[in-house]
């Protein structure tokens, strides 16, 4: 996502910094660099304007002129400026204090409007804890009743839906009757989309919102095509006051420009932004983490949020718990490495760590991908006994495990020595944790395991999986 306008931002952050006191000169020089990445990021030519203007009124001001480090008081001023214009801090939905609260969802076809529905409608279930209940107000295309329900079932919510024959007002009401005759406590309409902006959509859409006057009115925009988002967003919120934006398919959107200018053009808020098809793929819009992102400082907090949220909780504490008692096992290690692979690819996960961004986009994703599998490969050609006891892995058995893991014996014996400093440091970090302190730390091990020891792994050996059900019987 938006990788050239983060490299370009950085270059030209770069040319200033370790520069001593910032000229003039070098100034323009860095903003010239910043206006053209934004451009080229197809952000518009307006917003780009304001923009620079504002940077540059700050970042002449003394504060920055005298700071130690002038550079990095620019790339803060810059921040501050990107969170600004992507619109200071997240919006929510507006929830009722009593009663149901409706959220209705509008965009043009195939802009995303059904598959946002369940992804809120999944999150608000999940993480808000409201009892939601599915509207099915888009009565124009056939299939999508059907669409609409399939999501419900996959996500555990009900669908209310009177087929293709009752008109989307009609049914837009009865599941609003439908909701506060059997408790349910918020509403989503998903309603029917249409290739261009016509009165005809506009005005059923009038209609529903009339009659229902929802919380929200939600527009989905695909997020690539550009700048075109500004004019569609602009025409739906003249007719039904858009209380916010879900920016949709970001994860095709090269370039940045749509989700940059949007906010500013229109002053409508994004609220959500899809990033895949899965259900999963949605997060809250959090303006500080994106302008980070963009700037490629990392998102350690989206970062530690995923992380909690697929690890497997209980897993996780009870390993910990051993492992800051010492008694870490190459069990332990095995419940580690399925939770990383199960946060997605370590190269994805790298570019939101602070500093990590550039590593990971030099790194091979498939080597490293590989690495992790082949080091759980080797852990599950071990027999049980042997997880247990790494101790006892010498020669002999260190061939098998090569053979059963499609790696070699050096492979093996890097995993073991990799297990064991990580071993050493958990003993570490449990004193640690014992005696409050930091100053007991072995820096090296840290260090090690941060760098992802492991297998260097031969490419394209699979390991064997006859091999492993045989281990199951050995000691
Ligand atoms: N890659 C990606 N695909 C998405 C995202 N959101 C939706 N899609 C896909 O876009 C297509 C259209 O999505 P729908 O939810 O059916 O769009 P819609 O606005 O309801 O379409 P109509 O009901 O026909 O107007 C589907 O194939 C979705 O899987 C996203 O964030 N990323
Ligand atoms: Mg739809």
């Amino acid at each position: 996502m938006f990788d050239s306008l983060t490299n370009r931002l950085n270059k030209a952050f770069k040319n200033i910094a370790g520069k001593g006191k910032l000229s003039e000169k070098n100034m323009d020089e860095m903003l010239k660099e910043v206006r053209m990445s934004l451009l080229e990021a197809d952000v518009n030519y307006r917003v780009v304007k304001d923009f620079i203007a504002n940077i540059k009124e700050k970042a002449m001001g003394t504060e920055v002129l005298d700071a130690l480090d002038p550079s990095q008081m620019v790339v803060k001023v810059v921040r501050d400026e990107l969170v600004a214009l992507l619109g200071e801090s997240e919006t929510s939905i507006h929830f009722k204090e009593e009663g149901i609260t409706t959220v209705m969802m509008v965009g043009l076809q195939g802009t995303g409007k059904t598959t946002a529905s369940a992804k809120i409608a999944n999150l608000l279930k999940k993480k808000k804890d409201r009892n939601v209940l599915l509207a099915a107000c888009d009565v124009v295309r056939p299939a999508a009743i059907e669409q609409l329900q399939t999501l419900g079932q996959q996500i555990g919510v009900e669908v209310y839906s009177e087929g293709v024959e009752v008109d989307a007002l009609t049914t837009a009401k009865n599941a609003y009757q439908y909701a506060n005759d059997n408790g349910f406590d918020t509403v989503l309409f998903d309603t029917a989309g249409r290739l261009h902006i016509d009165d005809e959509l506009m005005q059923e859409l009038e209609n529903i919102s009339k009659a229902i006057k929802p919380d929200d009115i939600l527009l989905t925009v695909d997020a690539m095509t550009g700048q075109d988002i500004i004019n569609v967003a602009q025409s739906f919120h003249e007719r039904l006051n858009v209380s916010g934006l879900v920016l949709t398919k970001l994860d095709g959107d090269a370039r940045g420009g749509g989700i940059l200018s949007v906010r500013a053009v229109t002053n409508v808020p994004v609220m959500f932004v899809g990033l895949g098809e899965k259900i999963e793929d949605l997060d809250i819009f959090y303006p500080d983490r994106m302008a980070e992102r963009i700037l490629g400082m990392g998102d350690l907090m989206t970062l530690i949020e995923q992380a909690e949220e697929k690890m497997d909780k209980e897993a996780a504490e009870k390993s910990a718990e051993r492992m800051m008692s010492g008694k870490f096992d190459l069990n332990d290690m095995l419940i580690q490495l399925e939770q990383v692979s199960k946060m997605g690819s370590i190269s994805k996960i790298m570019k939101l760590i602070p500093g990590m961004n550039q590593m990971a986009s030099n790194m091979d994703e498939l080597k490293t991908d590989n690495k992790l599998k082949y080091t759980k490969a080797m852990i599950q050609s071990m027999t049980p006994y042997e997880r247990e006891n790494p101790d006892v892995i010498r020669s002999g058995r260190k061939r098998r495990i090569a053979r059963g893991s499609g790696t070699q014996v050096g492979d093996v014996n890097r995993l073991i020595s990799q297990f064991e400093k990580t071993r050493q440091m958990m003993k570490q970090m449990g004193k640690m944790q014992q005696n409050g302190s930091m100053a007991n730390m072995d820096m090296d091990a840290l260090a090690n395991m941060q760098q992802g020891g492991g297998a260097t792994l031969p490419q394209g050996m699979a390991p064997r999986k006859k091999f492993v059900s045989k281990l199951k019987k050995r000691r």
